[in-house]
């Protein structure tokens, strides 16, 4: 075929179509899909009516930055699942599977720039953050997450794939001080410390795990499989996005005054009284 003669544009060249055969036949990375679609779909209905009789601005926010998690995810995982945003791309020399044509669930890298900004940005307003912070964690992450699309879809150098992986952690870094050492603080001062100290560490141990994944699957030394690889992601999903989001959710709506504050990104001006 054309794409054998070429490889170089062989992404461009295998359809849609056959991306969504290759997907449907990977029962192991179809069911990883597939899982996240129906887990997000249950979320989005339970967190509707968790935070129907939300009250002040901050409470309400939070919720809306919440419920945003899933609805970003399952448009994301219909995305993969119809083959939209999966490529198949040929692995550049050095490699495991140079030569070879994988297949690539880039969207995934795209929709976390969407997804995870809510995530924080709900952590930054149970903390009480300040603006300044809340840009800080927001932007970096962005950049993390853009860095590590562009070190998943690079074919021309095994090299610059992992110079883009160690961009990506650069900013990721940024965003695990914010949330080590910047919020904490925050928390601290506007009485969520408990609440926030429990969601911090979920988040930080779980989204170690991403970078630990990029490197250990198909995208870097290629240990796992497709279907493994993608199985792992979307475990990570499941507890860092439902079971994070679910457990936020329930101590607003539970204590709602003690994040009802009039201004929203007031900084630690808000508190229970
Ligand atoms: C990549 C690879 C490059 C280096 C780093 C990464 C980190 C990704 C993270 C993703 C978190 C995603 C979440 C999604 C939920 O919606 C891009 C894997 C540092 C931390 C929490």
């Amino acid at each position: 075929t054309a794409a054998a003669l070429v490889p170089s544009l062989a992404p461009l060249q295998a359809t849609q179509a056959e991306v969504f055969d290759r997907i449907a036949s990977d029962v192991v990375l179809s069911s990883s899909l597939w899982a996240n679609v129906a887990l997000a779909g249950f979320s989005i209905l339970l967190f509707v009516a968790m935070g129907r009789s939300l009250q002040s601005e901050r409470a309400k926010l939070i919720w809306v930055a919440t419920l945003l998690v899933p609805l970003v995810s399952i448009a994301s995982y219909v995305g993969l699942v119809s083959g939209l945003t999966v490529g198949v791309l040929t692995m550049p020399p050095g490699h495991p599977l140079a030569g070879q044509e994988v297949l690539q669930p880039w969207g995934r890298y795209l929709t976390w720039t969407l997804s995870t900004p809510m995530i924080l940005l709900a952590l930054g307003l149970l903390a009480g953050t300040d603006r300044a912070k809340l840009f800080t964690a927001v932007t970096m992450d962005v950049g993390m997450c853009v860095t590590g699309l562009a070190a998943a879809l690079v074919t021309s150098s095994y090299l610059l794939r992992w110079v883009f992986f160690v961009i990506s952690c650069a900013f990721f870094v940024a965003v695990l001080y914010v949330l080590l050492v910047e919020w904490p603080a925050d928390a601290q001062a506007a009485g969520t410390s408990e609440i926030f100290g429990t969601l911090r560490n979920l988040t930080v141990v779980l989204w170690l795990g991403y970078p630990i994944l990029w490197a250990l699957g198909v995208e870097g030394f290629a240990l796992l499989d497709v279907g493994v690889t993608s199985w792992g992601y979307s475990a990570l999903d499941i507890l860092a996005k439902y079971v994070f989001a679910f457990l936020l959710l329930r101590w607003v709506a539970a204590n709602e005054r003690s994040v009802g504050g009039a201004d929203p990104l007031g900084g630690t001006t808000t508190m229970a009284d």
